[in-house]
């Protein structure tokens, strides 16, 4: 049953991308396989202890480097329209840098192939934390400007092999969480310090983020002005709707910080010139680096579309001893978002902070992403002309205890959240003029949940760890019938009138 009515008879347009998603160092397992390279990601399981909440790997994940063949195949007998999947630097350049590994692309030669003879489209990300070791080992690499030159050595040779297939292209999956998964800088215990950043500073963090959209706009540019890309790109951003704690100035400010700190970080692409929200540049002082006026004039419009990872609703208010004082003190705890955020209780579904600690993060409350949507298109970012979710999907607290198939399969509160988050986003799409144009659901099977482990279960598709199985989930079918019942109608587009922008 549809959660909003008005919505129960509204359709698609046949352009709406849809389909499900995963990544690189979550599915693909062989981690020493063909001449790969190591990540930061195939260290920190062994190396780290308990890094890892039930202390599994990635080493086999699951197994999709071996049963890639299969997995097409399922995807096109559901009837599944796109697939949104991650290429390993490693596999590429098993340093980094340096010769080609033939046997690497080669696979992914066969990816690619495959994924269109089955007639699914590929919307692929160039980088999701699986940072290549070597680049760590000889200059840190996010926290060093090397970086650039040898993500956009990576990017191109990636890009000019694969654009015949891709429909969109993603440069980096969620640099807001630069500060530490992309190179899990807090275990300087096993790896060296670099650039006088100890372990897990927020200098570290800053020249993170600061390479990483230096790095996008780069290849943003070179792409659509010297290869003449004709596929839209941009980058994954992460972030969730924010709502005031209360009525108060403190609150709202707190909301307006989180989200300069969560999309402004990354927003100079849409607003500011290319530059910093004041906030940032205000609370950081010298932690922030400074991009120059060309830095800027790179950045700014390096982005076809808004893409956004949301799958939670948060409450914003002014931490204990007021934003002020925070803004002052660098080692206030709040520092330097200077905001606290707690979860919107979900409806309907307990969900708990002590049931699973790889959920805690996500209560269901998919009502968050139909105004979400409209903070993003009509008040953020104005230049955005459409945005595409992402990413959005659930962990159930119970699951990582349920042990009987029919328990696995049954996810009724995954189900649940698939059908009203799809309600939210079709609603703001035909009753509030929000230009949404695509939206992915995470993930294609249950996989490895970085720090939280295999454990943590995100999959439409649970995946047995012994044979590798793959089994559809309640939520699976739930989704493709949504689908079923909204897609589809050519007469849709034109009925569409997006505002863009204020
Ligand atoms: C995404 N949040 O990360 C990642 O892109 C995936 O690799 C990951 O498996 C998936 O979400 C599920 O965790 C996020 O706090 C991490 O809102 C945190 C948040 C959102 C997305």
């Amino acid at each position: 049953p549809a959660y909003i009515p008005e919505v129960a008879d509204a359709k698609l347009p046949d352009d709406f991308l849809w389909g499900v998603a995963s990544a690189a160092f979550q599915v693909e397992g062989a981690v020493d396989a063909e001449g790969k390279g190591p990540s930061v990601w195939d260290l920190i399981p062994h190396r780290w202890v308990n890094s890892i909440a039930d202390n599994t790997t990635g080493d086999v994940a699951a197994n999709e480097y071996y049963l890639y063949k299969q997995d097409n195949a399922r995807l096109k007998a559901l009837g599944i329209q796109s697939y949104s999947f991650t290429l390993a630097w490693t596999r590429f350049f098993p340093f980094g840098r340096g010769p080609v590994n033939e046997q690497g692309v080669a696979h992914y030669d066969d990816l690619f192939t495959d994924i269109e003879a089955n007639g699914i489209k590929s919307v692929v990300t160039l980088f999701h934390w699986d940072t290549p070791l070597a680049l760590f080992n000889s200059y840190g690499a996010w926290t060093s400007e090397d970086i650039v030159a040898d993500y956009v050595n990576y990017a191109k040779y990636a890009i000019m092999r694969y654009d015949k297939y891709v429909t969109a292209w993603y440069t980096f999956n969620e640099p807001q969480y630069c500060n530490w998964r992309f190179s899990n800088y807090p275990f300087g215990t096993i790896l060296p310090s670099y650039n006088g950043i100890g372990t897990g500073g927020l200098r570290a963090q800053y020249l993170c983020g600061h390479y990483t959209l230096l790095a996008h706009a780069t290849i943003y540019k070179w792409y659509k002005n010297v290869y003449k890309g004709t596929k839209p790109m941009t980058f994954k951003n992460s972030a969730n709707y924010i709502i005031a704690n209360s009525s108060s100035a403190a609150d709202q400010e707190a909301v307006q910080r989180v989200n300069d700190y969560n999309m402004g970080w990354y927003g100079g692409v849409w607003t500011n010139g290319g530059d910093y929200p004041a906030s940032l540049k205000d609370t950081l002082g010298d932690i922030l680096p400074v991009y120059t006026q060309a830095q800027k004039d790179l950045i700014a419009g390096a982005a076809d579309f808004y893409a956004i990872d949301a799958y939670t609703t948060l409450y914003a208010a002014a931490p204990p001893n007021g934003i002020a004082a925070c803004v002052a003190n660098r080692s206030d705890p709040n520092y330097p978002q200077c905001a606290t955020t707690t979860q919107l209780q979900p409806n309907g579904f307990p969900a708990g902070p002590n049931a699973d600690a790889g959920a805690t993060w996500l209560y269901s409350t998919p009502g968050g992403v139909r105004p979400f949507l409209s903070f993003i298109t009509k008040e953020y970012f104005p230049k955005v002309k459409s945005i595409v979710v992402s990413e959005f999907g659930f962990a159930d607290p119970a699951e990582a205890s349920f042990n009987t198939l029919e328990q696995i399969l049954w996810d009724l509160r995954r189900a649940d959240y698939m059908q009203s988050f799809l309600d939210n986003i079709l609603a703001a799409r035909v009753l509030d003029g929000v230009n949404v144009t695509g939206a992915f659901a995470w993930a294609i099977y249950d996989n490895f949940e970085w720090n939280s482990g295999l454990g943590t279960k995100f999959g439409l598709q649970y995946v047995n760890n012994t044979s590798y199985e793959r089994y559809p989930k309640a939520s699976m079918f739930q989704f493709l019938n949504w689908f079923k019942l909204h897609g589809e109608d050519k007469t849709a587009t034109a009925n569409i009138t997006a505002p863009v922008g204020k």
